[in-house]
């Protein structure tokens, strides 16, 4: 048949937010490596972590795929830190053990919400031990990391220097007991273990005393007018990322203590400092580095990785959660440019926190919802969706029950699935399992094309701003479209009396039901997969091109038996 496309494109604003956008990351094939922070190997994760960080970024991954970008989606876990080996100490095991187990349940959740990761590394690699020495031989050659002393506590039971979280006390701030060496939980303020008041050591009670110790130093200070031109220049990060920056820069930056006393970490690799380790928050995000050169080892081409890392037009995107993003936006940057070799992060986005039923989650008080805990029960899809869908991704987010089941029901089901299936269905059924021809298409048959098109373009603008819940919010749109369609056209009516119209009907509810099906793939890539297969289409729904949303599935193509896609959840159903 031959389909008018004549007046299908976008308005003329969407037109206008889409050329700006063409000579960056949409028309040009561009080597764009997707981060997302990488968890500590001590606890398994909750959909909290899903909604900041996980989701988004594997929603934006896929998408550029489907664009034809050269892109990667790499992860690890972070396995040093006191964290873990404290936690390891009080068990009796090592803290390779611990962060053996994390690394594989992180990693199995993760991918069972459908991220699609090309690499998953871990932080106690040789090449990543590797990686972060040569990066602070570098600072340290070009005299960015210098010696100090440095006033420590030491115990003297345990004879040793204990850092961070070894030591605990009242905070001086709130005079909150138990606050840790690093921070408060009380108040939340960030502590230096020498700021306790009453402390003592972790392991035996002693009070510490305080001692001299020589310790590495990062010039952070120096950095403070580049960062502030990189940020002032960089309008296109998140407000949120950018307004907390520029804050902090307002405040001064002062240099970075970058060792720990520690036997479980990165050693510092200079002579006399064998018995240090290199501060996790140092090695950590030089990790996303040693997870695009593990993936180009398994590749096959060691040095590929520099394509993502070391060209100009290279482009880093970290997606992280809102309490990191200091160290992104900071404390990376400046270690990126002293060093030399590297490209700066292209983007940073920073997911807000998910509230559990109004009330902030927090594990110890068993307030939470695990990732595992949720699989028991649901698939994977019907969380990813409510994740995006809930609310912009700079703003906090509540989970409810209630809503959870709602969305699954009257939005999933009945709009989505009830669309896909009722068009599936008739062709099935009234056109011998064939997409029909056909004829003379007009309004508001026409119509229909040219919103496909519109959408697609719409849902573009939106990931290309991150702005995830509005694109899915556009493309259940164009279910909901799909439905007064069919209720105002009656294909079911429309068979017997004028088979011509009913044809028509069914070919454009089909090219929806495509269009929907590569759209829907960052967001719910488990049932597109499934909506590609009953469209008896060849091939992997993740393998398909952007380009072919609005493109036409031809006329006598055969489908599949149609299934529904989704199972409502009855409101009694005992959720935990
Ligand atoms: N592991 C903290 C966190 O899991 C830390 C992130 C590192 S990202 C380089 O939130
Ligand atoms: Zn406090």
């Amino acid at each position: 048949m031959r389909v008018n496309r004549e007046n299908r494109g976008p308005s003329n604003k969407l037109l206008n937010e889409v050329t700006e956008k063409l000579h960056g990351v949409l028309t040009l094939t561009q080597n764009i490596v997707v981060t997302a922070a990488i968890p500590y190997a001590n606890a398994d994760l909750h959909i909290g972590h899903l909604r900041s960080t996980y989701i988004p970024a594997d929603v934006y991954t896929r998408y550029l795929r489907l664009k034809g970008q050269n892109v990667i989606y790499v992860c690890a876990t972070d396995e040093h830190g006191t964290p873990i080996s404290l936690r390891a100490e009080k068990e009796g095991v090592t803290p390779k053990a611990i962060t053996d187990k994390y690394n594989k349940t992180i990693h199995e959740d993760l991918i069972s919400v459908g991220c699609s990761f090309d690499n998953f590394s871990r932080t106690t690699t040789q090449l990543h031990h590797e990686q972060t020495q040569r990066f602070f031989r570098r600072l340290l050659e070009k005299n960015y990391i210098y010696r100090d002393e440095y006033e420590q506590l030491f115990c003297p039971k345990c004879n040793r220097f204990l850092p961070d979280r070894y030591v605990e006390g009242e905070c001086p701030h709130c005079g909150g007991d138990k606050a840790r060496g690093d921070a408060c939980d009380v108040c939340g303020r960030y502590l230096k273990p020498t700021e306790l008041t009453k402390p003592y050591c972790v392991s035996c009670g002693t009070t510490p005393e305080t001692r001299k110790t020589v310790h590495w130093f990062f010039k952070l200070s120096a950095f403070q007018d580049f960062l502030h031109k990189w940020l002032e220049k960089n309008r296109d990060f998140p407000p949120n990322v950018r307004n907390y920056a520029l804050e902090w820069l307002r405040e001064g930056l002062r240099d970075w203590c970058i060792t720990r006393d520690l036997d479980w970490g990165v050693p510092v690799p200079v002579g006399d400092s064998k018995e240090k380790v290199i501060y996790v928050w140092f090695d950590a995000p030089i990790g996303y580095i040693s997870s695009t050169r593990e993936w180009a080892c398994h590749k096959g081409d060691a040095e590929e990785w520099k394509v993502f890392w070391q060209q100009e037009d290279s482009k880093i995107v970290h997606f992280i959660g809102k309490d990191i993003i200091y160290h992104h936006a900071i404390f990376w940057p400046a270690m990126l440019q002293a060093h030399g070799d590297y490209t700066l992060p292209y983007k940073i986005v920073a997911g807000e926190y998910l509230t559990l039923e109004g009330k902030k989650m927090s594990k110890s008080r068993e307030w939470v919802i695990g990732v595992k805990e949720y699989l028991e029960k649901f698939e994977p899809d019907p969380l990813r969706y409510y994740l995006i869908a809930v609310s912009p991704l700079t703003k906090d987010a509540d989970f409810s029950w209630a809503e959870f089941i709602r969305k699954n029901n009257d939005e999933l089901a009945d709009i989505l699935g009830n669309f896909i299936h009722r068009t599936l269905a008739f062709t099935y059924r009234f056109f011998d399992k064939r997409i029909p021809k056909a004829e003379e298409i007009d309004d508001p048959d026409q119509r229909i094309l040219e919103t496909i098109t519109n959408v697609k373009h719409e849902v573009e603008v939106f990931l290309e701003k991150q702005e995830f819940h509005r694109a899915i919010r556009s493309i259940m749109g164009l279910a909901a479209t799909g439905n007064r369609y069919l209720n105002a056209q009656e294909p079911w009516k429309a068979v017997k009396e004028n088979p011509q119209k009913a044809a028509n009907t069914l070919y454009l509810s089909n090219q929806i039901v495509k269009a929907l099906s590569i759209l829907l793939e960052p967001f719910l890539p488990f049932t597109a997969e499934r909506m590609w297969a009953l469209l008896n289409l060849p091939g992997s729904i993740h393998e398909q091109k952007w380009g072919e949303i609005d493109m036409e599935l031809a006329s006598n193509h055969v489908i599949k038996k149609p299934e529904p896609l989704f199972s409502k959840i009855d409101s009694t159903t005992q959720l935990r």
